[in-house]
Formats: structure tokens, sequence, C-alpha cells
């Protein structure tokens, strides 16, 4: 038995290749990208689960027919590992219910989380969620250890797993690990805030590469590091692992930013099951429904009190209100994606988003014509796609977002240069989408005028409108999830040699 830097033990630490499988690339997650689903009469079926993560993780594992390690989204299952119709081994990790509140929605959602988007609601500091999150860390970990083949490449995704890095490198010095985290990385004067500092970061230090979305997260983690007894050295500004980090044990980990994107080729058809005529009349259809309105806004989001959800409805009301936008000329469609729902923070965000709802048709709607079309749940792809194909434009108000790949699923539907995007200046995507238009969330007047700027450009200016739309299809067609993990993966192969 030995003990990790995050004072972790760990059996049969330091022996290579034990217990190898054979999987030589191994993606690890808190969840796997399907959910089990328990039908009425007992039988237990897979369903895909939404999520950024999922979106942009797919194509990599299909393409590389590597294994998925994570949980299956219910509590106490644990089913046997399996190959999708794709060709990707899903290879499940049980999770008990005690597990579920302590490691997912305590630790991992009620103090990471927060903490890391900038403190946006008050992180709770609970000790015996820590202790369940190095548990089940520590589970994970011994999963990946088990399935990985002798010398095999280990993808370690996002802040739930911070751990991982350091266990798997006690267990299996044989591998390539590389951790990638998809929220943003805070400022070292908020991360200090977390009584476990030290051994968290101890534990991502064993990777041979860590990957952020954005240059900024970079110089955040860069400067924590300089507080600690690391040699930094290398260039900042070089985006792919332009930093070389050197622990006190003498071992050397890469640092860069490789922005996230998404599957440009499956945004390309307007459904994967029907033909470009069916789907151009189910639009328009759509389109009729609601009452032919003039402009439609559009928000697609997890319910979750980062997204600002509740902030954009309340600049459209005020526009409403004051006249600047008539009630029977546009609406609102918002998909708000069920998230975390037994988290305080996250029930009041939904109770306050559906208030403002119904307050909104309340005050404005004609009967039988709503002004906010809202739906709580998750749509299919090719439902989701003719939302972002109905939008004239597409709200992303995020206070904090690692990345917002709803913003570039958007830009991708428009290969024929209409619309306009709203975006919050604090999601990663505003510095890739810079001809959005941008805005200050936390300043409701400030959205108010990019909303309006957005309206009257499609109206008054289509030429200009198109420039920037055409100019940011091209950013998201150049740059989509192959390049995004074909450079973290060449940069991690590099990091270790
Ligand atoms: P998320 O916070 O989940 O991801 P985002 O990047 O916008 O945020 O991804 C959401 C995904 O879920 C999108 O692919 C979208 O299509 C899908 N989705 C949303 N609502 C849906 C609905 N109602 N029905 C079906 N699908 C829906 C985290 C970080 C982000 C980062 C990603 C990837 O918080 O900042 O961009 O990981 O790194």
């Amino acid at each position: 038995m030995s003990e990790t830097a995050t004072g972790v033990s760990v059996k049969g630490a330091n022996q290579t290749g034990g217990a190898a499988g054979n999987n030589s690339f191994v993606v690890v997650a808190n969840r796997l990208p399907v959910d089990m689903i328990t039908e009425a009469d007992g039988t237990k079926t897979w369903q895909a689960s939404p999520g950024g993560l999922v979106s942009a993780l797919s194509p990599v594992l299909e393409k590389h027919q590597g294994c998925w390690v994570g949980w299956p989204g219910v509590a106490d299952e644990s089913p046997e590992p399996f190959r999708t119709e794709r060709g990707v081994l899903l290879h499940p990790v049980e999770l008990t219910q005690y597990d579920y509140e302590e490691f997912y929605e305590g630790f991992s959602n009620a103090t990471l989380w927060p903490l890391y988007h900038n403190l946006i609601v008050t992180p709770e500091f609970n000790r015996s969620w820590w202790d369940a999150y190095r548990d089940v860390n520590l589970r994970f970990a011994t999963e990946v250890a088990s399935v990985a083949a002798h010398g095999a490449t280990v993808w370690v995704q996002d802040y739930q797993l911070q751990l991982v890095p350091g266990i798997l490198r006690q267990l299996r010095p044989d591998l390539t690990i590389g951790f990638f985290l998809h929220i943003p990385f805070p400022p070292p004067e908020i991360y200090r805030q977390l009584p476990w500092r030290d051994e968290m970061l101890r534990g991502l230090m064993d990777a041979d590469l860590i990957g952020f979305h954005l240059v900024s997260n970079v110089r955040n983690f860069v400067e924590l590091c300089r507080s600690y007894d690391f040699e930094i050295s290398g260039d900042i500004t070089i985006r792919e692992a332009g930093i070389t980090i050197t622990t006190p044990s003498g071992h050397k980990l890469g640092v860069g930013a490789f922005p996230i994107s998404i599957d440009t080729s499956a945004m390309a058809t307007p459904t994967a099951s029907g033909s470009h005529e069916e789907a151009d009349e189910a639009l328009e259809q759509m389109h009729l429904d609601m009452g032919s309105p003039s402009t439609v806004f559009l928000g697609v989001d997890r319910l979750d009190y980062t997204k600002g959800i509740l902030q954009r409805l309340l600049a459209f009301e005020e526009l409403l209100d004051s006249g600047a936008l008539d009630p029977a000329d546009v609406a609102l469609v918002q998909l708000a994606t069920p998230s975390r729902e037994r988290i305080d923070s996250y029930r009041i965000t939904r109770s306050n988003v559906e208030e403002a709802v119904g307050r909104i048709n309340g005050r404005f709607a004609q009967i039988g014509r709503p002004v906010v079309h809202y739906q709580h749940r998750s749509v299919s792809k090719d439902v989701l796609m003719r939302y972002y194909r109905l939008a004239d434009i597409m709200l992303v108000t995020p206070f904090r977002d690692g990345m917002n790949l709803v913003a570039k699923e958007f830009v991708a539907t428009r290969a024929d240069s209409s619309g306009a995007l709203v975006l919050s200046e604090f999601a990663g995507a505003a510095d890739e989408l810079t001809q959005a238009h941008l805005c200050n969330p936390f300043d409701i007047e400030d959205t108010k005028k990019a909303m309006l700027q957005a309206a009257w450009g499609l109206k008054d200016n289509p030429e200009m409108m198109k420039e920037r739309m055409a100019s940011m299809y091209n950013q998201v067609m150049e740059h989509d999830v192959d390049l995004w993990a074909s450079a973290f993966l060449s940069a991690l192969d590099k990091a270790r040699a």
C-alpha cells in the first residue's frame, strides 16, 4: 500500500501492467455518454445523455474505438460493460446513493462548480463531501487501471475527477495521462478558498498534460502554481502546451489551451432521419404554429444558474415593456434541460425562471399565442437542429462558461449566413466568436442593447449581419472537435515523450 500526494491510499501501487486490460485509448469521465433507463416493465434500456462533454467526446471515442469509463447515471446500479453500435466500449462505474449525494451533488456541484465559476453562488465546504470525492476518485482510477492496456493513453475529463491523474500514476506508471478541464479555472485568490487546495492541485500535477479551453485559464493555473515549489518554463502565449511545469519530484507536465468545439459534420445535414424537404416543412409548420413571429429569439441551456437564463428573460421582458419589441411580432423560445435538480440553488433558479416565464406570458401573450415558449426537457439532436434553424437571434448569455457549445452549434447551422448571435463576453466562446453581439450579462441594459442591435441589424443592415455570421461560420467550420481532440492528443504524446 502506498499513499499519493493527495493522501489517497492505493493498494498495489507502482506495479506496472499487473491488472492491465487491452484498451489502448481510454476516456474517463464522471458520466457515461448514455443514461440507464428502467422501463415500466422493469427492462433496462440506454438513452443518449445530453451535455457539452458528451457532444464533444463521442466522435473522438468512435474514431479511436476506445473505452469510456464512467457512471451510468443511476445510483446503486452496476451494469456489465458493453459495446455501442459505433464500437465504443462503455465501462460502467457504480456509484451508491451516498456517493451520488456527497461526491456528485455535494463536492462536485455544490463546492467545485460554484468555486470555479467565480462564486456566482457561494460554494459549500463540507468535510464528508471531500472524503466521498477522494473515495470515488480512487474507484474511478482503479477501474481505469483495470481496463487500460500497457502503455495506454488515458484522457481524464473534468472537475469531478481531478484526483484521478495522481492516483492513476501510482497504480500504473506506464500510462500516458492527459487531463482536460471543461469549466473555467478560477483566479488563484478564489481557488485558494478551497480547504483541500493542496491535495487537489497535487492530484492534477501527476498528469503529463493539463488542458484548458482558454489562455486566460492557463494563466490562472500557472499563477497558482507559482505559489508552490514548481519550476515553470515556457511561453504562455503559445496556446498548445506552451508551458512546462516541473514538480519537486522531477515530473514534467505540459499545460496548454485547447478551445473545444463541435462535430461540424453532424450539423451539416438538417436531420439525420429525414430529407431536406421534410425538414423545411417541419420548420415552416413550427413557425406557423407559433403565429409566424417576424423575429424568433432562442435560448438553449442546461437549467443552471451560471447560464443567465433568468436575466435574459428579464431583459426580454423590459424590451417588451418599453415597446422596443412588439409582443405581436416576436417570440422567445427557451429550451432548458433539467439539471442537478435536487441542489437548492438549482431548484431556486428553476423556480425563478418559471415564475418569469409565467409573468411575461401573463403580461404580454394572447390566447393561443405565448411570447415565451418554454420547455423544461431535453430534446433529440434532430429537434434541436430544427430550433436552431428556426431562430433569428440566438441568446447565449452565461455569467461564466468554460466554452459554451450551444453558441457554436447555432453558428454551424448558418451556412447561409442568416441570423445573429448575442453572446456573453464571459463565455469562453467569445474568444473565438468575436463577430457576435457581445454583452455583459450582469448589466441588463447592455444585454438589452445587444438584443436590439441584433434585431435592428437583421432588419436594417442585412449585408453587414451576413458578413458577421459568415466570419463566425468559417471560424467554427475550420476549428471543429476533431481539431480539438487531435491537438490535445498530439500535445499529450509530445509531453510524454
Ligand atoms: P455544459 O455546461 O453542459 O458543458 P454547453 O457547452 O453549452 O454547456 O453544452 C450543452 C450541450 O447540451 C450542447 O451540446 C447542447 O446541444 C446540449 N443541450 C442543451 N440543451 C439541450 C436540450 N434541451 N436538449 C438537447 N440537448 C441540449 C460544459 C461546460 C461548457 C463547455 C462544455 C464542453 O460548462 O462551458 O463548453 O462542457 O467542454
